[in-house]
């Protein structure tokens, strides 16, 4: 059994080896753009730009910019000077990080000559560090010719809407041309120059993902023709983000809900036949560092690298991504093998994964903060998404309000055939069982395809009992 087979189910491993060779080389270290590069290769984000030029109502400007971020997080500002120190201590550490995104906290091109210093700075001191942007569009059009020029490849626009209806309930205003605009003019000028921002991002050669926060009542009849005209105006990627209800922020005070972890699935699978999705966004913060999901953030603050003594070296990278690249290939001969020949019977199933590190089936079912969720069938794994979770038990602690805890996380998994993890207590099996969800810890510690690969011969073609202990 291989990577997902779909062509439209983002940038799997199948698909970067059909992508043109000049794309491809663009996106196959890239974590965001490549879903099997997220596995290998980390980003950064280096917060230098605090300012925002319009307000989305799922934003509180006490934090980082919703359109990347999950809500409630603060990140530590820097100047560029400081940014790039950073860039160039964590390229040594974390040699694996290929990319440095610009992000927030406020919209980086509400920040122009902040962000484009740190770029330049970057470009000059670690040329071979791949330079990435996020945006809420309203100012793209203005900096094209610098973005280019600079050699800024990958730009994320957030758009939520295609009608100036939706979007005059997501933004109450925008601030353009020294003058604030509200209600339908304001929301009227961002989607123009958001979808004029895409357009000429194509036509200089810049590779586009759109981020596009999903809040079902508000845009949701609108998602689908989102993904149908951004994929026609050649983005290359959608990334459909659930809206995660953020403290203070106006769709809070409105009791605006967030969607289901179905919902989402089902937008996604509407979308999917229009364009590629990127399914694998964590939601990063605005200083984000490491491989997507883990943080380590902390080990890069101001004040610690402000200490260091750095000697950037490319040679030394270059050796580290050879040797990475070197890995890649055995694993992806290794899911070669796992290829099963076409069987009559094409069953579908959805199994839900514990994993520490979206590579192995190495944490346990009650340790674990979030599943991840795949479609399984003999042509091959097609991830879906992540399901947060709250873990019910906390080491020896076991269980604080556990029954509430395993309620509300068998409720998640309900559309799962089956839950694989490290190790599964008495107690979740047994409820598990009861709701029908297979519970399998047999394949622990081994790489998720061949976990999945192996549940799939064994108890959906062979239909084996599984054994519940
Ligand atoms: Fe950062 Fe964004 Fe570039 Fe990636 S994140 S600026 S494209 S380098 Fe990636 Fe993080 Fe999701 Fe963003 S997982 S929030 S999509
Ligand atoms: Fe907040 Fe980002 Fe929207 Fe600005 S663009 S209001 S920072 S979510």
């Amino acid at each position: 059994m291989s990577g997902c087979h779909s062509k439209k189910c983002g940038i799997g491993t199948d698909e970067l080896f059909s992508l043109p060779e000049d794309i491809r080389k663009r996106v196959e270290d890239h974590p965001c753009y490549s879903q099997d590069a997220h596995h290998f290769y980390a980003r950064m984000h280096v917060a230098v730009a605090p300012a925002c030029n319009i307000q989305c109502n799922y934003c509180n400007r006490k934090y980082d910019c919703a359109n990347e971020s999950r809500p409630g997080v603060v990140s530590e500002l820097l100047i560029p000077e400081e940014a790039v120190k950073k860039v160039l201590a964590v390229a040594m550490e974390i040699p694996q990080m290929t990319v440095v995104g610009i992000a927030g906290p406020g919209d980086p091109l509400a920040n122009p000559n902040r962000t484009f210093r740190t770029f330049e700075l970057i470009k000059e001191k670690a040329p071979d560090i791949k330079l990435c942007l996020s945006t809420n569009g309203l100012r793209l059009l203005d900096h094209i010719e610098k973005i280019k020029g600079l050699g800024i490849d990958h730009v994320t626009i957030t758009i939520n809407a295609v009608s100036i209806k939706t979007a005059s309930r997501i933004y109450p205003w925008i601030f353009y041309n020294h003058r604030r605009y509200r209600g339908s003019e304001a929301a009227k000028i961002l989607l123009e120059r958001q979808y004029d921002g895409l357009k000429a991002c194509v036509e200089n050669g810049i590779l586009v993902k759109v981020n596009t926060v999903f809040v079902p009542e508000i845009n949701g009849e609108e998602i689908e023709e989102i993904s149908r005209r951004v994929r026609s105006m050649g983005a290359f990627l959608h990334n459909i983000m659930p809206y995660v209800e953020g403290e203070g922020t106006a769709f809070q005070r409105m009791g605006v809900k967030p969607p289901t972890p179905y919902q989402l699935k089902e937008i996604q699978e509407k979308c999917e036949p229009h364009m590629s999705l990127m399914r694998h966004c964590r939601q990063c913060r605005a200083d984000a560092v490491g491989l997507l999901g883990e943080d380590r953030g902390q080990e890069f603050t101001k004040d610690k690298v402000a200490k260091l003594e750095i000697r950037y070296d490319p040679e030394f990278r270059k050796t580290m991504h050879e040797e990475i690249e070197k890995e890649r290939e055995k694993i992806r001969k290794a899911r070669e093998v796992l290829i099963s020949p076409a069987h009559e019977e094409d069953f579908k199933v959805l199994v839900a994964v514990a994993s520490k590190n979206s590579m192995l089936v190495n944490e346990h079912f009650g340790t674990a903060k979030e599943f991840l969720i795949y479609e399984v069938s003999s042509r091959g794994i097609k991830f879906i998404h992540h399901r947060k979770v709250t873990p019910y038990c906390h080491g020896s602690i076991s269980c604080l309000d556990g029954e509430n805890i395993l309620k509300d996380t068998l409720a998640k998994l309900s559309d799962c055939q089956a839950v694989i993890a490290a190790k599964i207590g008495f107690e979740p099996k047994d409820l598990l069982k009861k709701s029908g969800i297979q519970c399998v810890d047999e394949f622990a510690y081994l790489s998720i395809p061949e976990a999945l690969a192996k549940y799939y011969e064994k108890y959906v073609l062979n239909k084996e009992r599984v054994e519940v202990i």
